[in-house]
């Protein structure tokens, strides 16, 4: 008697062991973070699907094929519907801007003589007097073009940083847990002829991508993710960052007419869309894209990192071998996406950290000392088309054209400080010991790490192969995107 009540207390126990370990098991808080220690695979499909499901929530004649223009679209709806999976353009959020008032003669009469980095035709990337640009907008043709893309512009001139704020759907942002020496700068000024184009790339750490049209007008070409292998994507190239990603870039410039791109575009599933001054185009991580701007356009990038797309830029970290996933244990499966990526940030090594501050200080002064070209030498660099003739002006400084513009002067400390907010915050879950900020690589806690090297972090549809592809290039001096 007493060992058939031990037997069904036995029996009922493990029932009761094996409820409670399912509730466990299943409880999407406990296994938050789980796919991201392992082997962390965004499925657009999955999101696809959620987004059809989420658009009958809404009374919103959606165009399931295009690109969206909504006015008051409200974040729940920007969540449910766009963020993470397809783009949009938000069109009543630039207007409100200070920004949008910016005109060609406003730049003429307060910035004619700053420092500004130009491409030319994709070849070379050049410093020269914005009012050198200015004088030359209209100056151009189908295969020889200017594209102002300066990173640090913005950065530089804080009283026009200012002139961009937030807005509802960039508020979260978890780039600002970044520590400062790494974070990505996040106001990218363009200022683009007719004709020029970016190259077609996915974001740097595949990130979620905003565009803002100052005036002017954009065509862009965007494409469905999980089409990489039909894109000539260059393999194996490292963004070059101090916090290292992998760089995905096409050669192909989808904006020539050419029979190959014509059948390209015949067998790949893009959408294509104008923005106009004043639209706030939003690209989700995963897709690739390139832009190209049909009259004079100015223009500001930034870069959201947010509860959608939070894992993929983490997954994009770890994967250029920044640190180790076994520098996580398991204590960050019940984290936060906010304490998760500080408890990450908290793992850099002081190495990168330096490294980072380095970067920026060496960006900072050689664009302020950078030797600017003369109407004559531009004219003549740009007529002569040289491709492999890259001017390499940044260190010389022994041409009277040289000026440190007082007014331009930037202050350093400002910029190379450390997050003390970030760096200092207490996580949750330590890992190993972490000496001086590094992580040691710890081959008993490996198993997290494998298969890492083959991770595939984008599918879309459960049989792909896909790569993940989070993409960027940077003109010699400009640690970001969007050159080949
Ligand atoms: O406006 C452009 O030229 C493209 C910008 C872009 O793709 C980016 O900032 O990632």
């Amino acid at each position: 008697m007493a060992s058939a009540v031990s037997l069904v207390v036995a029996v009922l126990g493990c029932i009761v062991s094996v409820v409670i370990y399912k509730q466990w098991e299943s409880d999407p808080e406990r296994k938050y973070n789980l796919d991201l220690l392992q082997s962390y695979t965004y499925n657009f499909q999955q999101a696809l699907e959620k987004r059809a499901q989420n658009m009958k929530k809404y009374s919103f004649p959606y165009n399931p094929a295009g690109v969206d223009r909504r006015t008051n679209l409200s974040l729940q709806e920007f969540q449910d519907v766009y963020d993470g999976v397809w783009p949009v353009i938000i069109t009543d959020v630039v207007p409100t801007w200070p920004a949008y008032n910016w005109t060609i003669s406003y730049f003429r009469e307060k910035y004619a003589d700053s420092n500004i980095v130009m491409s030319v035709a994709n070849k070379s990337s050049l410093v020269v007097k914005l009012s050198w640009f200015l004088d030359n907008i209209q100056n151009v043709s189908q295969d020889s073009w200017l594209y102002l893309q300066d990173e640090l512009f913005l950065l530089q001139h804080q009283e026009l940083r200012e002139q961009v704020p937030s807005t509802i759907y960039t508020n979260e942002n978890f780039f600002d847990l970044f520590p400062v020496e790494v974070r990505p700068w996040d106001c990218y000024f363009l200022w683009g002829t007719a004709h020029s184009r970016s190259s077609l790339h996915i974001d740097p750490y595949n990130w979620t991508g905003t565009n803002a049209v100052i005036s002017g007008l954009k065509n862009w070409k965007l494409i469905k993710p999980g089409q990489d292998l039909h894109l000539s994507i260059v393999q194996n190239r490292n963004c070059g960052f101090p916090l290292e990603c992998k760089k995905y870039n096409s050669p192909l410039d989808l904006f020539t007419s050419s029979s190959d791109i014509d059948q390209l575009l015949d067998h790949i599933q893009f959408v294509e869309v104008d923005q106009r001054a004043g639209d706030l185009l939003i690209i989700p991580t995963g897709w690739f894209h390139q832009a190209y701007n049909v009259a004079p356009t100015l223009a500001l990038s930034q870069q959201i990192m947010n509860t959608k797309n939070f894992k993929v830029v983490l997954e994009e970290i770890f994967k250029a071998d920044n640190l180790p996933k076994s520098c996580l244990t398991q204590d960050v499966l019940m984290l936060s996406p906010e304490h998760l990526v500080k408890h990450v940030m908290s793992k850099l090594s002081e190495e990168i950290l330096k490294k980072g501050a380095e970067e920026t200080r060496k960006v900072l002064e050689s664009n302020r000392n950078a030797k600017r070209l003369t109407r004559l030498e531009a004219v003549n660099y740009i007529l002569n088309d040289s491709e492999d003739d890259e001017l390499d002006l940044e260190n010389d400084y022994s041409d009277s054209e040289m000026e440190i513009d007082s007014k331009d002067h930037l202050d350093l400390d400002k910029i190379s400080t450390v997050n003390e907010d970030t760096r200092s915050t207490p996580v949750p879950a330590p890992g190993p010991s972490k000496e001086s900020g590094q992580c040691p690589q710890n081959d008993s806690t490996s198993k997290f790490d494998s298969g890492w090297s083959e991770l595939n972090t984008f599918i879309t549809q459960p049989t792909s192969s896909n790569r993940t592809f989070t993409e960027i290039a940077g003109a010699k001096n400009m640690p970001r995107h969007i050159s080949t």
